[in-house]
């Protein structure tokens, strides 16, 4: 446990046993911390609670132990991890790979099942089996066709959309070959991914492998171990990421700069407050529209609300705040606590992230929750199954019983009045046009403005809150530091919103950033921080880096790129995937609160350093946000240097022409 969390830890136990925080050092979200006192004063415990309760086996942080088969489990020493080996005579090495391995492949399970999804309601959109949604970007249709060489000349939306589907399934089942996305990466990379035999087949088929090869007594070379292990990873970064967001846009809309709200604050006291919270974007889309509906809105009034207010929560939120502009309620570390105002009236759930804890509180408050997904039901909370064929049938259901408990509310509702407005939803289409104008949409303002050093570098980041450090502080400490010295940030998921939560989606947050980004930010009218919306979104960061390669002047691959990704307070096996292929793709990657790897160990050198002189990226971990901007940092100069852009900075300031050029 870190000192941090120590010093949290509760000095006394009240009469309930309850941990007593000191909360200053548990969460930098003021929203979250006045709901955590709330709690306290109720006698309701949340995940910061538990976690000051849980303390982390030491062993299983670093990943030093197996239990993969009954002549385990086995414990290695991770102060001294070469002086034994498993019982099987599996090395540490082995065992780390193999864990590592694991979370991979559960990661990207997660990542594509959830593309999957999308891609069956796309078919069923296109056979005519749903009626609920239809395609509303047939343009992103086209241009998804044609960036993996579908013909589509004199096709119409329908046919094309069956060859697309037809197509993209095969990043799921197809057996050999290459998924149909590598056809998007820079041919530099493919070559070096076609060298490391690391192009993905269909996911299902790299998800098998790979737990095969992790099962005991098969693969025991760490190297062989990490060759499979980030095939997998990319089979979700350039496969099962990379179809939910881009199925989710042809169905839903690509989103387009949008100002919008985050924080608790946007819950409503006077009206019918309901939350969604998850992954995929179907039951929110769904809901948006019941929450509209005449006569639920109706049925509202008559219970004495004034209206009904959607607010989304983590990934689903995010998607749903870049995509329509509904107000977001806060991050992972949030979900419990935003209970505690006691005005939300029902909470609906589908897949991932999804704390059990829930349950609980949401039982303290009366507030309603629901799963909605077969896949993730929770014992004791009530289930109402979504089906895409007839959406509405759950979610409307879903606003009547919270209408009913909005008439049955009890006991006081406190909510933090905190709001905080902002500019949401960059696409990498939008930034292409953003940059370039309406008609000549291009990337080459952005790769000019890095070769002239206006823009130092790119830097992603992105990923969860953990309980295990101070919500929020990693991500803005760190975010602010790379502004200032002009790296533009790209985000999506729950740093997002914790950025967003700190003031810096705003175009007047420009003045935190160095000179040369606030220049380029002011021409443009952009925040320095750009939020691409939820974790599968990430994908939209390789095409980003794709078009930058494309660009010309940056290199022919994605590893020569001046660009940096980071995840401070990652806590998931999807984090983990995603790292893995941000890496094999060629981006340096930094993951703060923990690594489960024991340090200095031969699996740590290769993917921490060996696998760049592969031609990937590799691995850093850092847990201080200004360490973890100066290795960041430190990297794009190198990539600068190494490109020959590392020269004195010209400071040229803006004629009224190069402003019309970058203007929109
Ligand atoms: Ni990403 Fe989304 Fe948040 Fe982490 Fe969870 S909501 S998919 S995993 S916690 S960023
Ligand atoms: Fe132990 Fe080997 Fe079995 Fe793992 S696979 S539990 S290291 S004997």
């Amino acid at each position: 446990m870190s000192k941090e969390l120590l010093k949290a830890k509760a000095k006394d136990k009240e009469e309930k046993g309850m941990t007593k925080l000191d909360i200053r050092e548990v969460t930098t979200c003021q929203a979250t911390s006045q709901m955590i006192q709330k709690a306290e004063r109720d006698g309701v415990e949340l995940a910061f609670h538990r976690a000051a309760d849980m303390k982390p086996c030491p062993i299983g942080a670093e990943s030093a132990c197996c239990k993969h088969c009954a002549m385990g489990p086995c414990r290695l020493s991770s102060k001294d991890p070469y002086s034994k080996v498993g019982v099987c005579g599996a090395t540490i090495d082995t065992i780390q790979a193999r864990n590592f391995g694991r979370m991979v492949a559960s990661g990207c399970a997660a990542h594509t099942d959830h593309g999957m999804t999308m891609l069956d309601v796309f078919r069923e959109v296109i056979r005519g089996n749903i009626k609920d949604y239809k395609i509303k970007d047939p343009a992103k249709l086209e241009e998804v066709c044609r960036s993996i060489g579908l013909e589509v000349d004199g096709l119409e939306t329908e046919e094309m959309a069956k060859l697309l589907y037809e197509e993209l399934e095969k990043t799921y089942t197809q057996v050999e070959g290459e998924i149909p996305f590598a056809k998007r990466v820079p041919p530099k990379t493919l070559e070096t991914w076609r060298k490391l035999n690391i192009v993905p087949r269909g996911a299902m088929r790299e998800i098998m492998e790979l737990m095969h090869r992790t099962h005991m007594g098969v693969d025991q070379d760490y190297k062989n171990l990490t060759q499979q292990l980030s095939r997998t990873a990319l089979a979700d970064g350039w496969g099962g990421s990379m179809v939910a967001t881009e199925i989710s846009d042809i169905l839903f809309g690509t989103p387009t700069p949008v100002r919008a709200e985050v924080n608790m604050g946007c819950l409503k006291a006077d009206h019918v407050n309901i939350i969604v919270h998850g992954h995929e974007p179907n039951l929110f889309e769904s809901m948006l529209e019941s929450v509209t509906d005449p006569s639920l809105v109706e049925a509202a009034k008559q219970a004495g609300a004034k209206g009904i207010n959607l607010l989304g929560m983590c990934c689903s939120g995010a998607e749903m705040l870049s995509r329509h502009g509904v107000p977001h309620a806060g991050n992972f570390m949030s979900t419990e606590a935003v209970l505690v105002t006691n005005a939300v009236d029902a909470m609906a759930v589908d897949v991932q992230c999804i704390k059990q804890g829930l349950a609980k509180v949401a039982e303290c408050y009366g507030t309603k929750l629901f799963t909605t997904n077969p896949r993730c039901k929770i014992e004791g909370v009530e289930h109402v199954e979504f089906h895409e064929h007839e959406p509405r049938k759950c979610t409307d259901q879903i606003v009547i019983m919270a209408i009913a408990r909005f008439k049955n509310r009890k006991g006081p509702v406190e909510i933090p009045n905190i709001r905080n407005m902002g500019i949401h939803g960059f696409s990498h289409e939008y930034i292409n046009y953003m940059l370039g104008g309406t008609f000549r949409a291009s990337y080459v303002p952005l790769n000019d403005n890095i070769i002239n050093g206006r823009i130092r570098g790119v830097a992603g980041v992105v990923g969860c809150t953990n309980p295990r450090i101070k919500q929020d502080w990693v991500h803005v400490e760190l975010v602010k530091e790379l502004i200032k010295n002009d790296v533009l940030v790209v985000q999506t998921g729950c740093s997002q919103i914790a950025l967003a939560k700190a003031g810096l989606y705003q175009p007047e947050a420009a003045y935190l950033a160095g000179p040369g980004l606030r220049e380029v930010c002011e021409a443009v009218g952009m925040p320095p921080v750009l939020g691409l919306g939820s974790c599968v979104d990430n994908s939209r960061i390789l095409i980003a880096c794709t078009e930058m390669v494309r660009t010309g002047g940056l290199g022919d691959s994605i590893a020569d790129l001046p660009v940096a990704g980071a995840a401070p307070e990652w806590m998931s096996e999807k984090a983990i995937s995603i790292g893995q292929y941000f890496v094999a793709s060629g981006v340096y990657t930094v993951f703060g609160c923990t690594f489960p790897i024991v340090e200095g160990t031969k699996f740590y050198k290769h993917i921490f350093e060996e696998l760049e002189s592969l031609g990937c990226g590799k691995w850093g971990f850092a847990r201080d946000p200004y360490e973890m901007a100066r290795m960041m940092i430190e990297h794009i100069d190198k990539k600068r240097k190494a490109l020959g852009i590392d020269k004195a900075r010209e400071r040229v300031l803006y004629d009224m022409a190069a402003r019309r050029e970058l203007s929109f």
